[in-house]
């Protein structure tokens, strides 16, 4: 885990929100620096050769090196309070929009982010940041669209994967002093909602 990363970030909102519903998952929380390099480094990629994060570590010492298959397994192996929902169409709905947060809106977010403001020293690319903004245009329409009938969360009263994913790109755009919502009310307005949950507030930090 790192406090900053989007990928590492989502993971935790999950595990924090399990818990603000009654589970406490108990996951020892290992902090690799990816701003020193840490993940770079023998012992991470003993864990992840691909040496991204986050990393689960199986019981039966195996990793699982991507976010949503991390949070998915935790879903079947603790599924009472899952915050999957009840029926296929309901988890189908759900891993929609936290496919469409996390390929057309944090993917980019992330690009501009280091684009514009890289934590990890990349230079700045304006052209580069400008056609991520662009592209950024239609998944955000999208999401107010979404909020449009009123609901406090993405997938309606209940929280979801995609307010995780969606809140961890955030953090790192504010982190970066960035922000690209422009005139979208019931989207900030989300962002104000989320982030006064009890989960965002254990872990977020920015
Ligand atoms: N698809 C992976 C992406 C993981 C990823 O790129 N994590 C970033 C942090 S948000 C990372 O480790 N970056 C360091 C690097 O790629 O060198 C996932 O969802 O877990």
């Amino acid at each position: 885990m790192v406090p900053l990363a989007p990928n590492p970030t989502k993971v935790m909102l999950y595990i924090a929100e399990r818990r603000e519903l009654g589970l406490d998952l108990n996951i020892e929380q290992i902090v690799v620096n990816t701003v020193k390099g840490r993940h770079r480094e023998p012992e991470h990629l003993a864990r992840n050769p691909f040496g991204t994060l986050p990393v689960l570590e199986l019981d039966d010492g195996n990793y699982l090196v991507e976010s949503l298959p991390i949070i998915e397994y935790l879903e079947e192996q603790f599924p009472e309070g899952a915050l999957l929902g009840e029926t296929p169409e309901a988890r189908a709905r759900a891993r929609d929009v936290e496919r469409i947060v996390d390929l057309r809106i944090a993917g980019p977010m992330g690009t501009y982010a280091h684009a514009t403001n890289s934590p990890l020293g990349i230079p700045a690319n304006p052209e580069r940041a400008a056609e991520m903004k662009e592209k950024l245009q239609v998944p955000l329409d999208y999401l107010e669209n979404l909020l449009s009938d009123d609901r406090p969360l993405l997938l309606g009263d209940r929280v979801s994967i995609a307010d995780c994913t969606l809140q961890a790109s955030l953090q790192f755009l504010r982190h970066v002093e960035a922000d690209l919502f422009g005139e979208r009310p019931l989207l900030r307005a989300w962002d104000a909602r989320y982030r006064e949950r009890p989960a965002a507030k254990g872990v977020l930090r920015w």
